[in-house]
């Protein structure tokens, strides 16, 4: 089942999750639903806070997959390539960490607004798996700056809160006044930002070119 994901400035958002006591049932149920969700959504994680659960759950599949959905592994680290996904974690705690990096994030709670936040480049992390049984992931790449992104909605925080208080307060501000943008409106954007990235190219590399020239 396809669960509604909720929104910033939603105040469940911004609850704690409680801890789990106990992978039951029912928790198993909510985390398919969630990875359903995730699925559906085009996401690569999803924290239960999204979906109005405030526990301490998320899901996260960031293997990437071409045009047609097929997966392929070569962009991978080698230590995301040991780490099974889709990942279902209970009650995730960073063991160890290190190293800093920046990523450009998104997020489905705040849809249609990408910006770069600052994260550790490797992180340990345990808990409980699908099954309840105790795990410990190693990673790097994406897929740790992902862990990262969703522990911090376990503890009520977004990613727009990482930002410097400028960048925050702006992105803030224009969705409690404007809303956010249609899926048509980001599809735009995506494609006027991939033009200005080919013309800006183009501009520079005719630029090489006729200082060769001379
Ligand atoms: C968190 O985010 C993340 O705005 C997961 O229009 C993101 O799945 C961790 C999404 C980046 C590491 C790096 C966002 C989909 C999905 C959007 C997501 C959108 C459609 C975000
Ligand atoms: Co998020």
């Amino acid at each position: 089942m396809v669960l509604e994901v909720l929104k910033f400035p939603d105040p469940r958002l911004r609850k704690k999750g409680a801890v789990v006591a106990k992978v039951t049932p029912e928790l198993k149920a909510m985390a398919e639903n969630m990875l359903e969700t995730m699925y559906a959504e085009h996401g690569i994680g999803l924290a239960a806070p999204q979906v109005g659960e405030s526990i301490r759950l998320l899901v996260i599949d960031t293997r990437p997959t071409d045009e047609d959905g097929n997966i392929v592994l070569d962009n991978l680290t080698e230590l995301e390539r040991a780490v099974k996904q889709p990942i279902v974690l209970y009650n995730p705690e960073i063991v160890a960490a290190k190293e800093k990096t920046s990523y450009e994030e998104g997020c489905l709670s705040v849809p249609g607004f990408y910006e770069t936040v600052d994260r550790f480049q490797y992180v340990e992390v345990k808990g409980l798996d699908a099954e309840g049984q105790e795990l410990t992931i190693k990673s790097d790449g994406l897929l740790a700056i992902c862990l990262q992104h969703e522990m911090d909605h376990l503890e009520g925080k977004l990613f727009i809160d990482r930002l410097s208080f400028v960048k925050s307060s702006r992105i803030k501000t224009r969705i409690q006044k404007h809303g956010y943008p249609t899926p048509e409106e980001v599809a735009e954007e995506r494609a006027e930002t991939r033009k200005r990235r080919k013309e800006q190219k183009e501009a520079a590399l005719a630029a090489t070119g006729s200082a060769r020239d001379e």
